[in-house]
């Protein structure tokens, strides 16, 4: 290895003699450091080697399980500038507090020093970090997660990076024996510090609260930085859909955690002839581009994907790309060391073990799932088979679409086009789902998540939305993607599933696509324009045996429905202050408005 750039060097100096690690391994992302980190790995029991090729089970500890969003701390200089959706907390105090649970906290330990590209080497749109760990297993994942190593070294001689601190918390005194998850769940702390911009992380080893280029730098951090220089970090997928004639759109799509992001960007379309390509499953930064457009890369080198419910059906390419070369964590392990999940197959194999290492039994009074329901992935992109070649150009994608969506059972239309970039905007701004197992708490409850944004923003959400209103002023109006939202859990009233989804959401993107190509019209409506219930210009459902009705309820104005969706909206901005854009207040009003004219005359 050349001499690594001072300022590194210097911070690896500053950081071993705070936390007094045993060692300092510099990490250069090659494959025999792989291979070692999984051989250590598994001789500490972290890992279980199953039978698929190159690929280990992790089981954590119970209590480090998601995304902890009560202790991820904005430390923005007033908390004003975090805003109402966010933690904050007070810059100094934080940085002394975690200071102190910093020191000393590697001992026994490696300190892993892992330099990190969030984007092609080299690119314009790439930002830098450099993670320092204590956990073999962060080094390993971070290694899938991003493009790790002695190129991402080497421009640091140049460019900036943001310096990323972890640490498990778990020192080990001399001769104390070391468990397979050590973690501190209950002092964990995530803390951003924009300003620097520094991110430390303190007590866990699960997922975005310890793999730091992903949530806290990408998106957190990313944001404000993205704010400040005029481009998007975006909660985002990328696709491209090519139709039968090979025409191709790129789009877009912001849905919170665990709501089909990953099925959606690995799409296997059921309509004859179409074609999706992946590009990304959860993060994308996007600027404008020389031609004008706007145009998105996806920063990450992999997939952590959630495992429950992936099956053959639902995700047949995502299967395939965790054939191989993955590393899962807390799902079941079967007899013959392979995992499963519930939603793999309908019926769970006999003799599998849980998540937690016990024998499983289904059916058993008190027994949970056999597989956590946050338990994960992490792949390379590169093992999806349906990989779009353009995930590693510099310049991005030209964006055509934007999608938002949610999980939401009633009210919300399959889906709808918004009316001008300011409703889009709009559209984006009162995303709401119902929550789930990705972040701790109860899943179920419908909370505003706004542009999928609400646990990744790291700045005031109200300024957010005018950044998003003053990038589209900065696009020339025939060049501005448009925005659709979109809704795939629409139950009826009997509570079965209205749309099929999955490979049956090909559909949608088709009607989408004849929009985009001004093939296919669209009714104007109170709440945006909306497919037409049959005919040419209705979505293609052609073999599908839905519900009677299924598509009128599917694309109809519930006015009841959204009389109570304005009120709660309105209730959500009023949290936001006077940082609302006004542009905002007025596409709401105008929305109430429409919706009256439309009960009247209905
Ligand atoms: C994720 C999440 O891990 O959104 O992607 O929680
Ligand atoms: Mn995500």
């Amino acid at each position: 290895m050349t001499a690594p750039p001072a300022s590194v060097a210097r911070w690896v100096d500053e950081v071993t003699q705070w936390c007094a690690p045993a060692a300092v391994r510099w990490c250069d992302g090659s494959p025999e450091e792989r291979a070692d980190l999984c051989r250590l790995l598994v001789e500490r029991g972290t890992l279980i080697p199953l039978a698929r090729p190159d690929s280990f089970l992790a089981r954590s500890h119970p209590g480090d399980v998601a995304r902890v969003e009560a202790r991820t701390v904005i430390c923005s200089a007033t908390a004003q500038d975090a805003g109402p959706t966010n933690r904050w907390a007070d810059p100094d105090l934080t940085r002394a507090d975690l200071r102190a649970r910093f020191r000393g906290s590697m001992a026994g330990r490696t300190l892993y020093v892992l330099p990190f590209a969030m984007g092609p080497i080299g690119a314009a749109a790439t930002r830098y970090g450099v993670q320092l760990t204590d956990s073999p297993y962060v080094a390993l994942s971070m290694a899938v997660m991003t493009r790790l190593g002695t190129a991402a070294l080497d421009r640091l001689h140049h460019d900036p990076f943001v310096p990323c601190w972890h640490s498990l918390g778990a020192p080990l005194a001399p001769g104390q024996a070391d468990v397979p998850w050590p973690c501190d769940p209950e002092r964990t702390c995530i803390a951003h510090f924009p300003d620097q911009p520094a991110i430390w992380s303190y007590g866990s080893g699960y997922g975005g609260n310890a793999l730091l280029g992903k949530k806290c730098l990408a998106l957190r951090i990313g944001s404000v930085l993205a704010q400040r220089e005029g481009w998007m970090a975006e909660h985002m997928l990328l696709l491209a859909l090519t139709s039968p004639e090979g025409r191709t759109w790129h789009l877009a799509g912001a849905f919170p955690s665990a709501c089909g992001k990953t099925n959606l960007a690995m799409l296997a379309p059921t309509l004859p002839g179409w074609t999706v390509r992946c590009i990304g499953d959860d993060i994308a930064w996007l600027r404008i581009g020389a031609d004008g457009r706007l145009r998105a890369i996806n920063p990450e080198a992999g997939f952590f994907g959630v495992a429950p419910w992936t099956s053959l059906a639902s995700n047949p390419h995502g299967m395939a790309t965790i054939a191989h070369g993955a590393i899962f964590t807390n799902t079941a392990l079967t007899a013959d060391r392979d995992v499963w999940w519930e939603g793999m197959t309908a019926q769970p194999p006999a003799g599998l073990t849980d998540w937690q290492g016990r024998a499983w039994t289904p059916g058993t009074p008190g027994v949970g799932p056999a597989a956590h329901p946050n338990a994960r992935y992490t792949v390379p992109v590169t093992n999806c088979p349906i990989l779009d070649p353009a995930w590693h150009d510099g310049e991005g994608v030209p964006i055509d679409a934007i999608l938002f969506g949610g999980r939401r059972m009633g009210t919300i239309p399959l889906v709808n086009e918004a009316l001008s970039w300011e409703h889009g905007v709009f559209l984006g701004s009162t995303c709401a789902s119902e929550t789930t197992a990705a972040a701790e708490g109860a899943t179920g409850v419908v909370r505003h998540d706004p542009f999928a944004m609400l646990p990744f923003c790291g700045y005031h959400m109200g300024d957010y939305f005018a950044h998003w209103l003053e990038m589209g002023a900065r696009l020339d109006a025939a060049k501005r993607p448009r925005v659709y939202y979109v809704n795939w859990f629409r139950k009826g009233s009997d509570g079965r599933w209205l749309w099929p989804g999955f490979g049956d959401n090909a559909r949608v993107l088709a009607w989408i696509a004849g929009r985009l190509a001004g093939s296919t019209s669209a009714r104007r409506t109170a709440v945006g324009n909306l497919p037409a219930v049959d005919g040419s210009d209705a979505i293609d459902t052609s073999g599908l045996s839905l519900a009677p009705g299924a598509m009128a309820q599917l694309t109809a104005v519930d006015v009841a429905g959204w009389t109570r969706e304005i009120a709660s909206v309105r209730a959500f901005y009023a949290t936001l202050g006077n940082r609302l854009p006004a542009a905002l207040a007025r596409e709401l009003d105008q929305l109430q408005s429409r919706l009256a004219a439309t009960a009247k005359a209905g």
